[in-house]
């Protein structure tokens, strides 16, 4: 797949989110994997979260990346409005530190799921996403398994430096 191609959409519901989500942009430019970031909101600006999610398939989007805070239901109406598969962040910006985007994201009803990573994880969003995108696209497959053997060596190296200053 070309990097310019668009196959992944990140969207959120206030640019205070912008952030955390960030961090699942990040992962997929590391990987090569075209994507958008939206700002709109399921309660301020619920006819553009409608009309954007309907049309996204359209647009070539294989995986939407949808975070949201508090009453969070930006990831549960975009995943109403598409059958594309929707990972939900839910993200800590309240006084419940997230628990309050959490329920509202993983609690969805039979038949509309939205796959949810932790709160704040944006960075399993993104990863998540290029894992769906692998199934059919033998280039991103390997770039993550590159990064999964980044990620083996980093560990492998904080060993050696810490168990060989004891
Ligand atoms: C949610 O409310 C947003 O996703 C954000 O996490 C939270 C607070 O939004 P702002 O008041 O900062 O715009 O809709």
């Amino acid at each position: 797949m070309s990097e310019n191609t668009l196959s992944v959409a990140i969207v959120m519901g206030s640019e205070s989110d912008l952030g955390v989500m960030r961090k699942a942009a990040d992962v997929l430019e590391k990987l090569g994997i075209g994507h958008e970031i939206r700002i709109m909101s399921a309660h301020r600006t619920p006819d553009l979260v409608g009309e954007w999610a309907c049309e996204a398939a359209d647009r070539g989007i294989k995986v939407i990346i949808a975070g949201a805070g508090a009453a969070a239901a930006l990831p549960g109406v975009v995943a109403a409005h598409t059958s594309l598969p929707v990972i939900g962040v839910p993200i800590d910006a309240t006084a419940l530190s997230g628990v309050d985007a959490l329920y509202a994201i993983v609690q969805m009803p039979s038949g509309v799921p939205v796959a949810t990573v932790s709160i704040d994880g944006a960075t399993n969003a993104g990863v998540l996403a290029a894992q769906i995108l692998a199934l059919q696209d033998e280039e991103i497959a390997e770039r993550l398994e590159n990064m999964t053997a980044e990620r083996r060596a980093g560990v492998i190296d904080s060993d050696r430096r810490v168990h060989g200053e004891a």
